[in-house]
C-alpha cells in the first residue's frame, strides 16, 4: 500500500483500517468494567479468516449494550425536542400561592422543557398536523414541579377511560400499520365523529395551531383547572398560560407537507439553532385566577377539559418568564429519559377533580416505570430534584444510591437522623369536601359540546376560517368510509352552517350530512379575538429566517444592506446559491453560500430575497428546482424580495405582482422590504392561488 503523510492516512493500517490509539491512560477506551481497549476494529478470532471466539468479552459487551439501546418510546409524545433553561417571576405571587419558586423575582428556577408532537413515532417528522406536547419541569427548592400541558387549551375527551381508545385511534391503524403520524384516517374520524364532546378540540387541530412554524412560535397550556393555595390557606382555582414572546405562528398546509419532506426535524433543529445563536426562546406565564363563585357563574362547568374561559371574561395575569438558554447536551440522556409527570407538584399548588386531571395522576409514573424499566427513574440526572430528597424506599432495579445504615423503615427509634415527617412544611392536600354516590356518570354541567367549537369558529378570520375548512375537506377526504364523513358533516352543521357549508362543498358532497341531535343545542357566544393567531400576530422578524438567492453577478451592496437590516430586527440571513461554493458578485469577488439551492427550499424560510443578475437568472428558469423555490414562496404566501434582473425567474414561477412583491434597487427598497416581511404573510395573495378542497 502506498504511503500517506497526511494526519488521517497515518492512522490507517493495513489493510486500510482506521486505529486511533492513545498513549494517555486517562484518554484510553475501556470496556464498562474498566479494562482498556487495545483494539476496537477487530474481534477475536481464531486464525484471521477463522471464527469469531465466544470469549471476546470486549465484543459481546459492545454489541449487547448496543442491542439493548432503545428503550420502549412513550406511547403517546414519542418525538420530542428538549431544552434547559430557568423561570423567574415578575413579582411574588404571595397573594395567591406559596410555592417557594414563585415568591422572589430575582430568584432563577432551573426548567428542563420538551416540545413533543403526539400521534407519531420518536423518527417520525417535525410536521404532521398534530397536537403539540409543552412540558415543563421546574426544579425548584421545594421539589420538582411539571407543568405538563399541550399547545391547544382543551382536550378531546372529558374523561380518562377514553384515553386508550382515542390513543389507539389516532394511531396508525393496527392490521396496516399506517398511516404514521396522522390523523387523516378512518379510524380517527370514525372515534371522533362518534365522540360528540371532541369537536371543541377538533376545531384547533384543524386550525393552523396544529401545523407551527416553531416549536419557539407555539402557545402552551396547562388544559384543566388547577388550585393555588397562599400562605394564609386561601384558595383559587387557576388556568396555566404560556405565551411565546415573538408571537405564534404557522406554515401553511402545503409547506408542512414539504418541510416533512425536505426536512423531518425542521422544530427540532429550529430550536437547536436559535439556542446555539443565542436567539434564546422565551415565553410569558400568563394565568388566569378566579375564584368559586366566579366559576359557579361561568356558563360551562371549570372541571369540563374541553372547555377553555375566554380571556375577555377573565384576563391573564403574566406573572413571569422563561427562557431556554441551553441544549441538551444529549438527546438521549435528556429529552429521551425525562419523564413528566402531572402529580409532581409542589406546596401551593393542588389539582382539582377534572375527571380526565385524576386520570393522568395516575398513568404517567405507571407509562414510564415500563419505560424507563423499574422504579428508580428519578435518579435519572434530568430526573433528580435539585434540592436535597430522601426517604425509606429502597433498591429495585437500576438503584443508583448506595444508602448506608441500618435502618430502611419508619418508625424507627435506632437512627435519629433517618428522614422523619415535616408537618408544617410537608404538601397538604386541599381540604375540597366530598361527597356523593359511587357511579360511573358524566355530569350535566358537561353536556354542551358544540357552543365553544362553534365560538372558536367564528373567532377566526377569514384566512383561519378558509384553512379549517381545507384541512377538515383534506382529513375527510382521507377517510374511505362513507358514513364516517357524512357524521362528521353532521356534527359540523350543528357547530357552524358556514363551516357546514364550505367543507361539504370542498369535498363535493353538497347535502350529504347526516342530522345528528344534539343534547344541547348550541348558543351563540361573543366571539374572542385572543382565540386568532392572525388578529395578534406580532408585526416582527424577531427570530424569523430570511433566505437569499445569490447568483453570479449579484449586487454585494445589496446583501450586506439586507444583512445588516435583518440582524437589526433580529432574524437570521441565509445565503443560498446554486452551488454550495457560493457565487460571484459582479465585482467579481466570491460569497460563501451557507446553503445550496438543492439543500434549502424556500419553505425553510419566513421571507426570501433574489438576488439575480438577468443572465443568470434566465438560466435558473430553466431549472425545475429554482423555479419551485420562487413558485413555492409566492405559494406560501411570502414575501419576496428580487432585483429586476431577476424577473425571468418569476415569471417562470408564475409570480404576480402584489404587496408582497417589492423590487429591491437601493437602501430605500431593503426597508421596504423589512417591513413588508415583518407583517408576515400576504393572506390577500391566498384566494387567488387555491380554494379550499
Ligand atoms: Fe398525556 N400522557 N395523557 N396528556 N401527555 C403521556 O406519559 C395521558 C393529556 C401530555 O414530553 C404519557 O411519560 C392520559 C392531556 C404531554 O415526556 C402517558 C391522559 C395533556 C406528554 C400519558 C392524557 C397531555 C404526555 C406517555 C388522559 C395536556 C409528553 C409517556 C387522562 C394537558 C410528556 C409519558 C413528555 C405523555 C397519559 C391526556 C399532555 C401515557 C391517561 C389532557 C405533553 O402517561
Amino acid at each position: 500500500m502506498k504511503k500517506h503523510k497526511s494526519a488521517q492516512a497515518q492512522a490507517l493500517s493495513e489493510p486500510a483500517e482506521t486505529h486511533q490509539t492513545t498513549a494517555d491512560p486517562r484518554q484510553s477506551l475501556t470496556t464498562n468494567q474498566g479494562i482498556v481497549i487495545a483494539d476496537n476494529q477487530n474481534s477475536l478470532k481464531a486464525g484471521v479468516r477463522g471464527r469469531t471466539l465466544l470469549e471476546d468479552f470486549v465484543l459481546r459487551e459492545k454489541i449487547t449494550h448496543f442491542d439493548h439501546e432503545r428503550i420502549p418510546e412513550r406511547i403517546v409524545h414519542a418525538r420530542g425536542s428538549g431544552a434547559h433553561g430557568y423561570f423567574q417571576v415578575y413579582e411574588s405571587l404571595a397573594d395567591i400561592t406559596k410555592a417557594a419558586f414563585l415568591q422572589d423575582p430575582k430568584k432563577k428556577t432551573e426548567v428542563f422543557v420538551r416540545f413533543s408532537t403526539v400521534a407519531g413515532g420518536a423518527g417520525s417528522g417535525d410536521l404532521p398536523r398534530d397536537v403539540r406536547g409543552f412540558s415543563v419541569k421546574f426544579y425548584t427548592s421545594e421539589g420538582n414541579y411539571d407543568l405538563v400541558g399541550n399547545n391547544i387549551p382543551v382536550f378531546f375527551i372529558q374523561d380518562a377511560m377514553k384515553f386508550p381508545d382515542l390513543v389507539h385511534a389516532v394511531k396508525m391503524e393496527p392490521d396496516r400499520g399506517f398511516p404514521q403520524a396522522g390523523t387523516a384516517h378512518d379510524n380517527f374520524w370514525d372515534f371522533i365523529s362518534l365522540t360528540p364532546e371532541s369537536f371543541h378540540m377538533i376545531m384547533w387541530a384543524m386550525s393552523d395551531r396544529g401545523i407551527p412554524r416553531s416549536l419557539r412560535m407555539i402557545e402552551g397550556f396547562g388544559v384543566h383547572t388547577f388550585r393555588l393555595i397562599n400562605a394564609q390557606g386561601e384558595v383559587k382555582f387557576v388556568k396555566f398560560h404560556w405565551r411565546p414572546t415573538i408571537g405564534a405562528s404557522s406554515v401553511v398546509w402545503d409547506e408542512a407537507v414539504k418541510i416533512n419532506g425536505a426536512d423531518p426535524d425542521f422544530h427540532r433543529r429550529d430550536l437547536w439553532e436559535a439556542i446555539q445563536n443565542g436567539s434564546f426562546p422565551e415565553w410569558e406565564l400568563g394565568l388566569q385566577v378566579f375564584d368559586q363563585k366566579t366559576a359557579d357563574g361561568l356558563d360551562f362547568d371549570v372541571l369540563d377539559p374541553t372547555k377553555l374561559i375566554p380571556e375577555e371574561i377573565i384576563p391573564l395575569r403574566m406573572v413571569g418568564k422563561m427562557t431556554l438558554n441551553r441544549v441538551p447536551d444529549n438527546h438521549f440522556a435528556e429529552t429521551e429519559q425525562v419523564a413528566f409527570c402531572p402529580a409532581n407538584i409542589v406546596p401551593g399548588i393542588d389539582f382539582t377533580s377534572d375527571p380526565l386531571l385524576q386520570g393522568r395522576l395516575f398513568s404517567y409514573l405507571d407509562t414510564q416505570l415500563s419505560r424507563l424499566g423499574g422504579p428508580n427513574f428519578h435518579q435519572i440526572p434530568v430526573n433528580a430534584p435539585k434540592c436535597p430528597f430522601h426517604n425509606l424506599q429502597r433498591d429495585g432495579m437500576q438503584q443508583m444510591m448506595i444508602p448506608k445504615g441500618r435502618v430502611n423503615y419508619e418508625p424507627n427509634s435506632l437512627d435519629a437522623n433517618a428522614p422523619r415527617e415535616n408537618p408544617t412544611k410537608g404538601f397538604t392536600s386541599f381540604p375540597e369536601a366530598v361527597s356523593g354516590e359511587i357511579l360511573r356518570k358524566r355530569s350535566e354541567t358537561f353536556a354542551d359540546h358544540y357552543s365553544q367549537a362553534r365560538l372558536f369558529f367564528r373567532s377566526m378570520t377569514e384566512p383561519e376560517q378558509r384553512h379549517m375548512v381545507s384541512a377538515l375537506a383534506f382529513e375527510l377526504a382521507k377517510v374511505e368510509t362513507m358514513h364516517v364523513r357524512t357524521r362528521v358533516l353532521g356534527h359540523l352543521a350543528i357547530i357552524d352552517s358556514s363551516l357546514h357549508q364550505q367543507t361539504e362543498e370542498a369535498m363535493g358532497m353538497a347535502g350529504k350530512a347526516d342530522k345528528i341531535q344534539p343534547t344541547i343545542q348550541p348558543r351563540a357566544l361573543a366571539p374572542s379575538d385572543a382565540l386568532s393567531l392572525i388578529k395578534k400576530a406580532h408585526v416582527t422578524l424577531k427570530g424569523r429566517k430570511v433566505g437569499v438567492l445569490i447568483t453570479d453577478g449579484f449586487d454585494a451592496s445589496l446583501l450586506s444592506g439586507l444583512r445588516a437590516a435583518v440582524k437589526a430586527e433580529k432574524a437570521q440571513l441565509a445565503v443560498i446559491a446554486p452551488k454550495i461554493g457560493g457565487a460571484e458578485d459582479s465585482a467579481g469577488q466570491m460569497t460563501k453560500a451557507d446553503h445550496a439551492l438543492s439543500g434549502a427550499p424556500s419553505i425553510f424560510f419566513d421571507a426570501v430575497v433574489i438576488l439575480a443578475s438577468e443572465e443568470q437568472a434566465a438560466k435558473l428558469s430553466t431549472q425545475a428546482g429554482a423555479v419551485d423555490w420562487v413558485r413555492d414562496a409566492f405559494g406560501h404566501l411570502k414575501v419576496i424580495g428580487h432585483t429586476p434582473g431577476a424577473q425571468a425567474l418569476l415569471d417562470r414561477a408564475g409570480v404576480e405582482a402584489d404587496q408582497g412583491l417589492i423590487r429591491l434597487g437601493d437602501k430605500k427598497s431593503v426597508n421596504t422590504f423589512i417591513k413588508a416581511a415583518k407583517q408576515g404573510r400576504v393572506w390577500e395573495r391566498e384566494p387567488k392561488l387555491r380554494s379550499p378542497g
